[in-house]
Order: C-alpha cells, then structure tokens, then sequence
C-alpha cells in the first residue's frame, strides 16, 4: 500500500488555514482521493479535551508558558499515533489544521522558548510523521485579526492566544518565515491577503506537485 501524504497548514491567526485546508479536501475528493481533515490542538478526544484547557481555561486556571508547551505536546502525541500514522500507512490523505511548526511559531519564536527544545520536544511527539509539505499561509496581522472580527455568522470571542499583544503574534509571522527559510524544501509560501480563489490556485498547484513526487 503506497503511503498517503501528510499535508499540513500554518500560519498567523485568520490567515485562512480553515478555509482552504476545506477546500483542498474537497479538490482531492474530486480527483478520487480518501482524505482526512484534522486539527491542532484537537483531533481526538484527548486532544479536544486539552483544547478547551488551553484555550478557555477550562481547567479553572490559564496553563504557565511551561505546561502550555507540554499540553500541545500532548494533543499532538495523541493525534499522531491514534490518528495521523494510521491514515497515512492506510493510504489516506492528512490535511491538518496546524502542526508541529505552531509550536515552534508561538511558543518558541512567540513566547522565547529556546528554538531547539521546541524541535526536541516536537520530535519526541511526533514519532517520525514529518509533513510531506508544510504551506505557510502569510499575510499582515492586520488583515488576518480584521478577518476574525468579521468572521461570518460566527460571534465568538477571542481566545486566550489570539488576545496576546500585537508585538507577540508578530514574532510568531517572523518565526514562521524563519521556519519556512530552515526548510525550504519542506515549506510553501503563499500570500494569503489575496481572495480565496486566488490562495486556492496556489494551494492546489503546490498540493499536485506532492501528489506526483
Ligand atoms: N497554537 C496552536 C499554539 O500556540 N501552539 C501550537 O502548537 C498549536 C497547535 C489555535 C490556537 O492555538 C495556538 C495558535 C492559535 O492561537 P484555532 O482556533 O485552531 O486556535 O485557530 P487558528 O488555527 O489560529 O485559526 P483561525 O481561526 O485564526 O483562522 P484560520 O483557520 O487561519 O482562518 P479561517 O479559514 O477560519 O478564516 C477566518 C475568516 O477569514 C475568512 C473566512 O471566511 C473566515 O471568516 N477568510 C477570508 N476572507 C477574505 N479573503 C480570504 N482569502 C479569506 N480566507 C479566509
């Protein structure tokens, strides 16, 4: 059995990771592949439950810096082996909303956790599942927290990261374009303040190329 692909999104808060990681999955149904659609912090029922922790305090009490590094750890532990590497070996398509590089982004370049623990501890969580390729949707801040305000239909309020200051999630669109200079071959930019249809062409061309490696 030929393995699946392991496709993951990043980037800053409202850049439309969501909305184009739904639309890849419908594209790759079309062309008859079997695909699956996860997320981090998430995507089991452990992982869910450590979502809510981190983030609407819903264990009573905001994690500190350290426990907060260790629960996306955890969820993603989790999602790896109980969700990720069955699919890929399978043959299934990954699309995951976030991944390991959200850790090094915001809690390593956001935070100032020393980079190399963060890939350490990453690596320990992730037993191997490297992505086949990493699209780095890149847009200013601006743009990406006016999106979240506006968000159709939806009236949520922000959570516990997306209320950090602005200087915090700047460092985070910084780290992410440093991560992606790291591993050129691994990452795809795309600037993401242009219309959906037009991220969605470039999602798509970059997605056939991994399909046809
Ligand atoms: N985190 C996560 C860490 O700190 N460390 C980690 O290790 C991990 C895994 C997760 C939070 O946890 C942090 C990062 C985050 O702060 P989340 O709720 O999963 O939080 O939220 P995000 O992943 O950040 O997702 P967002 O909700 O911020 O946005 P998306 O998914 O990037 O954007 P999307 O697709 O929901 O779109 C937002 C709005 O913009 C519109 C959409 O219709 C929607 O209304 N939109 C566009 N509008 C105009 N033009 C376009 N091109 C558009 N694309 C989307």
């Amino acid at each position: 059995m030929k393995r699946g692909k392991f496709i993951t999104f990043e980037g800053p808060e409202g850049a439309g990771k969501t909305t184009q990681a739904r639309r890849l999955i419908a594209r790759l149904q079309e062309a008859g592949h079997e695909v699956l659609y996860t997320r981090e912090p998430g995507g089991t029922p452990t992982g869910e439950a450590i979502r809510g922790i981190l983030q609407y305090d819903k264990a009573g009490e905001a994690p500190c810096a350290e426990t907060e590094v260790l629960l996306f750890a955890a969820s993603r532990a989790q999602l790896v082996r109980k969700v990720i590497i069955p699919a890929l070996e399978k043959g299934t398509m990954v699309v995951c909303d976030r991944f390991a590089d959200s850790t090094t982004a915001y809690q390593g370049y956001g935070r100032g956790f020393p980079i190399d623990q963060m890939l350490a501890i990453n690596q320990f969580a992730i037993d191997g599942a490297v992505p086949d390729v990493t699209i780095l949707l890149d847009l200013d801040l601006d743009i990406g927290f006016e999106r979240l305000a506006t968000r159709e239909g939806i009236m949520r309020e922000l959570d516990r990261i997306e209320r950090e200051e602005r200087a915090f999630h700047e460092k985070v669109r910084q780290g992410y374009l440093e991560l992606a200079r790291r591993w050129p071959e691994r990452f795809q930019i795309i600037e993401a303040g242009r219309p959906t249809e037009a991220v969605e062409k470039d999602v798509w061309r970059i997605t056939q190329d991994v399909l046809h490696r």
